[in-house]
């Protein structure tokens, strides 16, 4: 399977298990469990998603590996690797908001995300009906139309971010916020990183920066923006909660002196 064909399958099943999520969600969701802190939940529904998407994997692609964030690693012999978030956005999904999304990505090599080789990605919002795709060197699409990341605007760019689940992250995530400020229109915080992502693509966000998100959180995000003309990096690898920042070439690297220190404020 080449490229294309690894982002059509990609394709399919993030439709799919978008379809199942969307179902789960009508019916009402049941709270599995909590994970790192009190307010870092899983439902049902994120683990049934993640079943249903490492069956369809198992059964088109078995000598791949997978890397999902219900159900951990596994690791395959052809050098490919899926990189999974069955429900990103969880706790919008919980209270019953519509920014929530399956993402999945392909990836070559370790599957770490500074030497992984991206390969394709799928994000499916199932509650805004919209499907975002990327093949590396084939372009970024919503709905199978190119996307393009959009430039900041004399008024300063519409930025967006998130926060992690622990309390004790939340004054040094704050300060980052006042840092960038200097730049921004306005602040958005949509609360699941792969739609914060995919917007960058489509330039419905100028820009995106959070600290301490997972590989599954930004493995078809980070593509979608790269594939859209935009760059998207990682500050602090080696950090406990390393910082993600993506946009347009431009928008990327002010947010970054300005997050680093090194940005002069407009
Ligand atoms: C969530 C992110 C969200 C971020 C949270 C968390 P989950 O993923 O997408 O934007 O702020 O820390 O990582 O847990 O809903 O899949």
């Amino acid at each position: 399977m080449n490229a294309v064909d690894l982002g059509l399958l990609a394709a399919d099943i993030a439709r799919e298990a978008g379809e199942l999520a969307a179902r789960r969600r009508s019916e009402g969701v049941a709270l599995a469990a909590t994970k790192s802190t009190l307010a870092d939940i899983v439902t049902e529904a994120d683990r049934e998603v993640e079943q249903l998407i490492r069956e369809r994997l198992r059964a088109e692609r078995p000598d791949d590996g997978f890397l999902g964030e219900e159900t951990g690693a596994e690791q395959g012999s052809s050098g490919l690797t899926w990189v999974v978030d069955p429900i990103d956005g969880t706790v919008n999904y919980a209270y019953g908001l519509g920014a929530y999304a399956v993402s999945i990505a392909v990836v070559g090599g370790e599957p770490v995300p500074e030497r992984w080789d991206d390969v394709a990605a799928a994000v499916c919002v199932p509650a805004a009906g919209e499907l975002f795709t990327a093949v590396r060197g084939d372009g970024a699409r919503l709905d199978g139309i190119r996307l393009r990341v959009s430039d900041e605007t004399p008024a300063g760019a519409l930025l967006a971010t998130g926060f992690g689940y622990d309390p004790a992250t939340h004054d040094g995530d704050l300060a980052t916020v006042r840092r960038v400020m200097s730049m921004a229109r306005d602040l958005r915080r949509m609360g699941a990183a792969a739609i914060d992502l995919s917007y960058v693509a489509a330039g419905r966000l100028d820009g995106y920066f959070e600290r301490g998100l997972n590989p599954w959180d930004l493995a078809a995000g980070a593509l979608l923006v790269r594939e859209a003309g935009g760059v998207a990096s990682r500050l602090d690898p080696d950090a406990a909660r390393p910082m993600l920042i993506a946009g347009a070439p431009a928008v990327h690297d002010r947010l970054r002196a300005l997050i680093t220190g090194t940005g002069t404020p407009r």
